[in-house]
């Protein structure tokens, strides 16, 4: 290993691909990216997804895309400048729960590429799908039923998988395909996640499936870290071996291709680290450990959070650690953020986030007693819409008595949901516990200061506007260094996170009975809706 050794890093996310280069500081050297629609407009995607127009739930996108897309990128990383002889590891990460279905014999194509051709000629008859259902996909809640049936409910499937069974997820995607299209099942050799297929483009062999990015599949038992038998045999025949073996994330896979090395000059030793999931290698990128939660305030609202043991969730994921293999992550998705933010924005400030923050902090902790819960889309974690507006006589009313108090009412009301939900999945709030708040909304200290109140945590910001990319570009470094450092050395280079709010001493007082208020809410919410 040598101070010149560089890592390179790859994301496909929805809309684009981008690769980042890190040098032994883990600072960036280099850094590309090519989006979907507009530099690929053959393809004629939208948001980088076809949607089918005669199912809206049916979404998909052209595997031979992101080939392309990955060939468009090794030219763009060279055009920047790169010398490719300098990249000891490549990791990477992608869109979770996409699934790539291999033609027979496609091994054997990506093993003999001829480096004088671009992939995406030579790998243009290479898969028996050709559009690979992703994430966003929701057209399979029969084989969700099965999937759930087989194992005794849901709460089983959570049990052992670390979710419910999800339309997106890839179980029921597979047995999908299977169910319609038989034919090319029968002819796929292998099936990847889309981070395990970016990865065998690189090792020039299926590469395979991360136990992270596993646990997104609905398949995968998350404490033996191995396939679930009778999952796989509801899914579809042969599955076993249509998917491989699973491996722990940071695995060094083996050499880079030679394709790679003919064609782009990297050097024979380059090491391949297997690839994982977006949310996996985002916690990667926020360096998150045991007491840390983050807190992503986005157009969703995400928690991640690090678990030494496996948890039971009926609304959320557990995921298997991809930094640790006795350990676990956990990720809950709050649909309403920032557009419901927006929209209270809207009505009581003007569309202005300084009127807004004005009226925020002209009220007091506890907003009076009044307490409000805003849901523009049905939520997911809990499963209503609408809005509830609660005098502070609990009274429920139509609207709050001024601008002020619906402002605090609604930042208030997001993060005492979220708090309560955090500990009903066992989290133990105690005076170690920090807060990284990452996302659009963190930029604003207003609302930040609540989020800290609420949860009687100190709330500490990072730039982790690339987490993912980033991620897997310390993940390349990491699997290298793995057997004489740990994690939190390998990276201490890096700027600690920035303390940006701290807690007021009478929190407790005030948000403790507020989220037992929340409880009592959604249980009356929940119980009309029944
Ligand atoms: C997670 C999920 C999304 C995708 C998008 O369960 O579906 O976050 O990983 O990138």
């Amino acid at each position: 290993m040598s101070e010149e050794d560089l890592y390179l890093g790859l994301d496909l996310s929805t809309q684009q691909l981008k690769a980042i280069v890190l040098d032994q500081n883990l600072q960036r050297t280099h850094e590309a990216s090519v989006i979907f629609d507009t530099d690929l407009p053959e393809f004629r995607t939208h948001g980088g997804v076809v949607q089918d127009k005669s199912n809206l739930n049916v979404v998909t996108a052209p595997t031979l895309l992101w080939v392309k897309a990955l060939d468009i990128l090794m030219d763009r990383l060279l055009v920047a400048g790169m010398d490719f002889a300098k990249i000891a590891s490549i990791s990477g990460t992608a869109q979770q729960h996409g699934s790539v279905y291999w033609l027979k014999n496609a091994e054997n194509t990506l093993k003999t590429l001829n480096p004088d051709q671009f992939l995406h000629i030579q790998l243009n008859g290479a898969f028996s799908i050709q559009n690979s259902p992703i994430w966003m996909d929701s057209s399979t809640s029969q084989e969700c039923e099965i999937l759930e049936k087989a194992v005794g409910g849901p709460e089983n499937l959570a049990e052992i998988t670390g979710s419910k069974a999800y339309e997106r997820f890839t179980g029921a995607q597979i047995a999908k395909i299977y169910r319609n299209k038989p034919e090319s099942y029968h002819n796929t050799e292998r099936i990847s996640l889309i981070s395990s297929f970016l990865c065998s483009l690189f090792l020039g062999k299926i590469a395979p499936i991360d136990i992270s990015d596993g646990s997104g599949m609905n398949l995968l038992d998350i404490k033996s870290k191995r396939w679930h038998q009778k999952l796989l045999e509801e899914t579809a025949p042969n599955l076993k071996e249509k998917l491989g073996d699973v491996v722990s994330s940071y695995t060094i896979l083996g050499d880079v291709s030679s394709y790679f090395v003919d064609r782009w000059c990297f050097r024979t030793d380059c090491k391949v680290v297997a690839f994982t999931g977006d949310n996996p290698a985002s916690l990667i990128g926020m360096r998150l450990s045991p007491e840390w939660l983050a807190v992503s305030l986005g157009t969703s609202d995400t928690i991640f959070l690090w678990l030494n043991e496996p948890k039971v969730l009926l609304e959320g994921h557990v995921f298997c650690n991809p930094l640790d293999d006795e350990a676990y992550m956990a990720l809950l998705c709050f649909k309403n953020g920032s557009l419901t933010r927006e929209r209270i924005r809207d009505s009581c400030a003007n569309g202005s986030w300084d009127l807004f923050n004005q009226l925020l902090e002209s009220t007091p902790r506890g907003n009076f007693g009044n307490m409000g819960l805003f849901y523009d889309r049905k939520e997911i974690i809990p499963f209503v819409s609408g809005d509830f507006c609660y005098n502070k006589r609990g009274e429920k009313v139509t609207k709050f008595s001024s601008l002020e108090v619906q402002v605090r009412a609604l930042i208030e009301g997001q993060f005492i949901a979220k708090r309560a939900h955090v500990e009903d999945i066992g989290f133990k709030f105690n005076s170690e516990t920090k807060i990284l708040a990452t996302g659009g909304a963190s930029k604003n200290k207003a609302i930040l200061q609540v989020l800290s109140d609420v949860f009687n945590s100190p709330v500490y910001i990072l730039d982790t506007s690339n987490a993912a990319v980033l991620g897997s570009g310390y993940q390349a470094k990491y699997a290298l260094y793995k057997k004489e450092k740990c994690f939190k050395e390998v990276t201490e280079n890096l700027p600690e996170p920035k303390l940006l709010c701290s807690p007021f001493q009478d929190v407790e007082e005030i948000y403790i009975p507020m989220v037992e208020k929340y409880r009592k809410i959604i249980d009356v919410i929940n119980y009309a809706n029944c």
